[in-house]
């Protein structure tokens, strides 16, 4: 017996849908669905390969540990959420801290977020991938455009003539937007412009592979703008916004000569590339991780969205995980409510039925390493794996009540008190929001496994268990949909029952306004020392996803080349009589680690990288506190280290000409 049901795939903010085959019941294969407006029938190996995931490794009943050194019980649910009800009621409403995912449903998102403001009291409500990645960018779009999200769509690409990528790489992280990049590119009219620290899948395929130094990108953007003006090359529109002046006369002092300088770009490529941008009429921008993983990452951005508006150019960045900008959306932020800013916040007292505090409370960054929280309530997220510095987050999580709800058992759960089972996103019904703000049914393909409970389950229980029940009276996950279009302003425009019928729906993408905000240059955010003469950074991997605990669990995804070791390039390799598998030793200002490393010609002289996505790597565990200082999202990309090898400290050959 063969059967067909469609859902969404689990993975990247772009949300394809995908036809899941089961025969006899069992899910045998997962197949692209022609039909599908957002993967157009080619969606990436990492959802075709969900059947070889879905199944294995996962949590099943809830687990309790009494002591950080002792390996935890079962227990039943029962006995779980009272204790978890206990911890609640007794505990300082202000030390708790509650981080929703962006790998679960936006009903589920927004049940925790009611959870943390209505019932518990506590303005500590944060979610993971949008404080870890973009949370830069959504600041910088808010002031510039008036909107949170990305203005422009995934299908603009196909009519640009040309497109700057900014620290991104969509050929790994976003592929069905990366085939869009080709298709235009193969009508002839799109040309790229990269600009990057290492050499990527996507900047291959560029025009213009800018690489540059890390966190110079600023200086390069504004060389862009004072050439476009020089030129006249932009809409007459932009003269006539606010802060124009006032950008073109932070834009003139980027020479050519002065951008080559700083960005270590030669100047015939900064010139072609900008010649390029001057001669497109159609333009787009999009950024990434390489942008927003710096301290100085919201000034670069400033910098780049003002040059958006300069060029009058589509924005059509990525957005992470499958539901990071449906978790923003719903409030899961300390800065913002449901219904929008904090002014909101006694019109969402009138629509819960509950108090709301009109206060900001802290980011999850500030939670782990800056005001310790007495109870984290951590729904799919493995921040022992994925924040910076993990033996100090290992700890805080052993000296509070953690409780992680999660589908598998992973670095976090080594350290949390409480671990409750939960079901995978293709096991939920509800809604997420694509990273262009399409709202899609996730159409449940797969039942949830005997003995997990969802967020929005386990929220209701206990608002039942603390007296805020009849608060969270919902009959289905529906209902929760409904609600979140009468809260939420941006999905008014929502019809949550043609959602229900599996029709795409588009939450707000008005731009409000368009005002510049001209950039200031405070130097590179991290240089090279004596002490410290390489400069770290970390990327991905098209073939893994965040920890990996998922893809890890797919033969076919785990067959490819990627080594968990640390990357150089052959030049310094050669240089410093390195060969492949050799053991080094890498310290940054935080910690050590020794790994082996390898050559690889993505990257450039003096850089060194690694997938963080690997267990063994261990990456974040040298990644020092240092954080973009509004936004509180971590300096993953940029890190000065020291290279040594049986006591010996290598230098980059670029540096000192010869061996270490
Ligand atoms: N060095 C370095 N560190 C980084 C980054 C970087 O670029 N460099 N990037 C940062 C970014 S952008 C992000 S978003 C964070 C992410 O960091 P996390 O949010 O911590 O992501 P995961 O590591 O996937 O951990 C989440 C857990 O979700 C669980 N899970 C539950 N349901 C699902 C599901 O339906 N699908 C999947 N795939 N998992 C599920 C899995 O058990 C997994 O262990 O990491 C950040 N950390
Ligand atoms: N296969 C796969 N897909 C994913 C994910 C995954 O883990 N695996 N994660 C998802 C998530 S949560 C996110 S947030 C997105 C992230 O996707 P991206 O935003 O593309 O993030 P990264 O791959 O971390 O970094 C992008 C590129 O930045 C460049 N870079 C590195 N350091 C610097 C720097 O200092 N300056 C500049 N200019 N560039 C630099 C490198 O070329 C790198 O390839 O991907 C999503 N999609
Ligand atoms: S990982 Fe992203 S691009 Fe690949 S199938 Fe899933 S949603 Fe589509
Ligand atoms: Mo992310």
């Amino acid at each position: 017996m063969k059967e067909t049901r469609t859902g969404l795939c689990m993975y990247c903010g772009m949300a394809c849908q995908l036809n899941y085959v089961f025969e006899n019941g069992r899910l045998a294969r997962v197949r692209p669905l022609r039909t599908d407006p957002v993967s157009r029938g080619a969606p990436c190996i990492k959802g075709l390969t969900l059947h070889e995931v879905v199944g294995k490794g996962r949590l099943k009943r809830p687990l309790v540990r009494r002591s950080p050194w002792r390996p935890p019980r079962e227990a039943s649910w029962q006995e779980a959420l009272g204790l978890l009800a206990d911890w609640l009621r007794d505990a300082d409403p202000h030390e708790v801290m509650v981080i929703a995912s962006g790998k679960t449903s936006n009903e589920d998102v927004y049940s925790l977020v009611k959870l943390a403001r209505g019932v518990i009291g506590t303005p500590n409500v944060d979610n993971c991938c949008g404080r870890l990645c973009h949370a830069p960018t959504i600041t910088v779009l808010k002031d510039i455009y008036g909107i949170p999200a990305s203005p422009g769509y995934f299908d603009d690409i196909l009519s640009l003539d040309l497109l700057l990528l900014a620290g991104t790489n969509p050929a790994s992280n976003y592929p069905v937007m990366f085939n869009r990049i080709i298709a235009a590119k193969r009508r002839g009219n799109l040309k790229l412009i990269t600009v990057d620290a290492v050499r990527s899948e996507t900047s291959q395929y560029s025009d213009y592979p800018l690489i540059v130094r890390p966190g110079s990108e600023l200086a390069v953007f504004n060389y862009f703008a004072r050439s476009i003006i020089e030129h006249g090359a932009y809409d007459d529109e932009a003269e006539s916004l606010p802060g124009f002046r006032e950008y073109a006369r932070a834009v003139a002092p980027f020479t050519l000569e002065l951008t080559a300088r700083i960005s270590g770009v030669s100047e015939q490529l900064l010139r072609s590339a900008s010649l390029a941008l001057i001669e497109s009429r159609a333009r787009g921008v999009a950024n990434g991780m390489g942008l927003t993983q710096h301290s100085n990452s919201v000034e670069t951005l400033y910098a780049l969205y003002d040059l958006s508006l300069l060029m009058s150019a589509k924005v059509v960045t990525g957005r992470g995980e499958v539901n990071v900008q449906g978790a923003g959306d719903m409030g899961a932020s300390p800065d913002s409510l449901p219904t929008g800013g904090m002014e909101t916040f006694s019109e969402l007292s009138r629509l819960w039925g509950l108090p709301v505090e009109p206060v900001r409370g802290v980011t999850m960054s500030e939670a782990f390493f800056h005001e310790p929280m007495g109870v984290y309530l951590i729904s799919s997220m493995n921040p022992a794996h994925s924040m910076p510095a993990t033996d100090i987050v290992a700890r805080r999580l052993e000296n509070s009540f953690a409780v992680q709800m999660d589908s598998y058992y992973n670095e976090t759960s080594e350290h949390a008190t409480l671990i409750l089972p939960t079901p995978l996103l293709v096991e939920r019904d509800g809604t997420v929001t694509s990273g262009e703000r399409r709202v899609r049914s996730i159409g449940s393909p797969l039942a949830p496994p005997p003995g997990t409970r969802r967020e929005w389950i386990i929220a209701a229980a206990l608002a039942r268990l603390i007296g805020a029940g009849d608060k969270f009276d919902y009959d289905s996950t529906w209902d929760i949909t409904r609600e979140i279009t009468r809260v939420v302003p941006a999905y008014r425009q929502v019809d949550a029952e043609k959602l229900m019928r599996g029709e795409d729906q588009w939450a707000s993408k008005s731009i409000r306004w368009k005002r510049f905000r001209p950039p200031v240059f405070k130097g590179l955010d991290e240089a090279r020392s004596p002490g410290y003469p390489w400069i770290l950074t970390s990327f991905r991997s098209s073939h893994h996803f965040l920890s990996n605990e998922a893809t890890s669990k797919s033969e076919t995804l785990s067959k490819f080349p990627e080594r968990p070791g640390l990357y150089m390039s052959r030049e310094d390799m050669e240089c410093l009589g390195l060969a492949d598998g050799d053991l080094v030793r890498i310290c940054t200002r935080h910690a050590c680690k020794e790994l082996r490393v390898y050559s690889s010609h993505k990257l450039p002289r003096g850089v060194l990288g690694a997938y963080w996505h690997f267990r063994e790597v261990e990456f974040n565990r040298l990644v020092p506190l240092r954080f973009e200082t509004v936004t509180m999202t971590p300096q993953y990309k940029n890190i000065p280290a020291r290279l040594e090898r049986e006591g010996r400290v290598l230098r980059p050959c670029e540096e000192s000409g010869r061996k270490g």
